[in-house]
C-alpha cells in the first residue's frame, strides 16, 4: 500500500519540529497541551493505528479497544520527557510504520475495522489526516 504521503509528511515536519527548543516544547498550543503533550498524543496514535494496521491485514478486526486520548496522554508523562528523545522516539517510529504500510499488499486494502465503518486504507487516510491537522498546531 502506499506509504509515500506519510513518509511526507515525516520528512517535512521532523526538521521543523527538532528546531523547537526545550522551552518551545514547553509552551501550551491550542486549548490544553503543550507541545510535548501534543507530540506524545501523535505517538499514541502511531501506537494504536500500528497496532491496527498490522491486526486488519489479518482480516476483518472486530472490537479492537479505542484510546482515551486524555489518559494516554497523562500516563505517557509527557510533560515531564526530553524533547529531543520525544521527537526521535515519533520519527523512528513513524518512519516504522510508513515501513508497515509499504509492506502491506494491495490486496487487504478493504479488510473492514467492524462497528467503525472503515477499512485499512480508510484507516491510513484518517491515520495522515490526524496527523496534519495536530502538526499544524505546533506552530513550527
Ligand atoms: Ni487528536
Amino acid at each position: 500500500m502506499n506509504a509515500r504521503p506519510l513518509l511526507e509528511l515525516i520528512h517535512d515536519w521532523h526538521p521543523r519540529l527538532t528546531a523547537l527548543t526545550e522551552g518551545d516544547a514547553q509552551m501550551i498550543v491550542g486549548s490544553k497541551w503543550n507541545r510535548k503533550e501534543l507530540l506524545g498524543h501523535l505517538l499514541d496514535s502511531a501506537l494504536n493505528n500500528h497496532q491496527r494496521i498490522v491486526r486488519l491485514q489479518q482480516g476483518n478486526l472486530d472490537a479492537f479497544p479505542g484510546y482515551d486520548q486524555e489518559h494516554w496522554v497523562i500516563a505517557g508523562g509527557y510533560q515531564d520527557s526530553d524533547w529531543s528523545q520525544l521527537v526521535t522516539l515519533w520519527h523512528l517510529f513513524n518512519l516504522q510504520l510508513a515501513r508497515v504500510i509499504q509492506n502491506a499488499p494491495a490486496s487487504v486494502a478493504g479488510n473492514l475495522w467492524i462497528g467503525h465503518d472503515a477499512d485499512l486504507s480508510f484507516l491510513i487516510l484518517d491515520y495522515n489526516r490526524h496527523l496534519l491537522h495536530h502538526l499544524k498546531k505546533m506552530h513550527c
